[in-house]
């Protein structure tokens, strides 16, 4: 299957705003108080914005594809990208990850490949990524929680790891997991979620064009907080799927057992496709708020990836399939 680039999304690099732009803009905002004139509807963390500058040592990825697919809307800045994070596993803080997840080391790093797959074993990072082009994609990103952003993701699609471990014809699903060692991820140490973190994907899902593997963001390697050294994203989902510091990749018959899922099955399913017809029992998924953005927009069906996406849940029930 090919990635359907509609015309409005290709657009050239030179008028995707750079990030010094970006962050320049940023602290003009800071500093004029715009940003606080915001409130609550600010959530990038103001303080987050200051304390942090120094810690995003981002070190370059080079040899990627740039621009392999984007979108046309602008880049959520790469400190909001950085500092405002859901990654329980250092802290439920949304400010927190940033500044726990600093001592982290993520290499080396080993991902362990099992269950109903013909090539099985474990695989170095560098051996498991060395193989693919690494190519830069520009993806909404919504959470489920009702906010958004546009991140451009380095990384490799899923499926061209998938096809290079042959899973057999009972992979059904393949099921992520997340490193455990609470030494390392001190959120680990208390029992907010069932660690480690799971997640998992129909096997059609995974092999999607759109799913990747990402290893960096906006041109640099993964930053801990961003889940480094490799994550999963999957655009037209909600946040929650887009597992960090994967370690293990399953392949199973079953569908797996996601941690959130685990946690409250009334509030969160296995396929967190984003759609604005099926509200959260606490709120309403009908609009979203970009972050650095005050008013709200509208939120799109699979997070505007109907197109490439929709057929994968033809004649399925997405209100009881959530
Ligand atoms: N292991 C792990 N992965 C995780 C999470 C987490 O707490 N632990 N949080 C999820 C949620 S709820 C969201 S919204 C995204 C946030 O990714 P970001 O911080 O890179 O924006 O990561 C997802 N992946
Ligand atoms: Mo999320």
């Amino acid at each position: 299957m090919l990635i359907k680039i509609r015309k409005d999304n290709a657009i050239l690099a030179s008028e995707i705003t750079d990030k010094s732009v970006y962050q320049d803009r940023r602290q003009f905002i800071k500093a004029s108080g715009t940003l606080a004139l915001a409130g609550a509807a600010s959530l990038a963390g103001i303080g987050a914005l200051s304390v942090s500058r120094e810690a995003r040592a981002g070190k370059k990825i080079s040899g990627y594809k740039e621009r392999a697919y984007v979108t046309d809307e602008p880049l959520t800045p790469i400190e909001d990208v950085t500092h405002y994070n859901n990654f329980y596993e250092f802290s439920t803080d949304k400010e927190g990850p940033a500044v726990m997840a600093r001592a982290f080391n993520p290499h080396p790093w080993s991902i362990k490949v099992e269950g109903e797959v013909g090539k099985p074993g474990t695989y170095q990072l560098e051996d498991f990524i060395k193989p693919h082009t690494l190519e830069e994609r520009i993806y909404r990103f919504r959470c489920v929680e009702a906010w958004s952003m546009v991140i451009p993701w380095v990384g490799i699609p899923l499926a061209n790891v998938i096809k290079r471990f042959e899973p057999t014809s009972k992979a059904k699903y393949v099921e992520m997991v997340t490193l455990y060692d609470p030494q390392r991820m001190p959120g680990q140490q208390r029992a907010v979620l069932n660690w480690p973190y799971v997640e998992g994907l129909r096997i059609d899902e995974a092999m999607h064009p759109l799913t990747m593997l990402a290893v960096g963001l906006y041109g640099e390697e993964l930053p801990n907080q961003n889940g480094a050294p490799l994550r999963l994203v999957v655009p037209w989902k909600y946040g929650f799927k887009n597992i960090k510091s994967i370690v293990t990749l399953r392949f199973t018959a079953q569908e797996p057992k996601n941690t959130w899922q685990v946690t409250n099955a009334r509030e969160y399913g296995f396929y967190a496709n984003v759609n604005p017809e099926v509200d959260h029992p606490r709120w309403s998924q009908a609009r979203e708020r970009r972050i650095g953005e005050f008013l709200k927009r509208k939120t799109v069906m699979f997070n505007g990836y109907a197109d490439e996406v929709a057929g994968l849940y033809a004649g399925m029930n997405l209100h009881k399939f959530f």
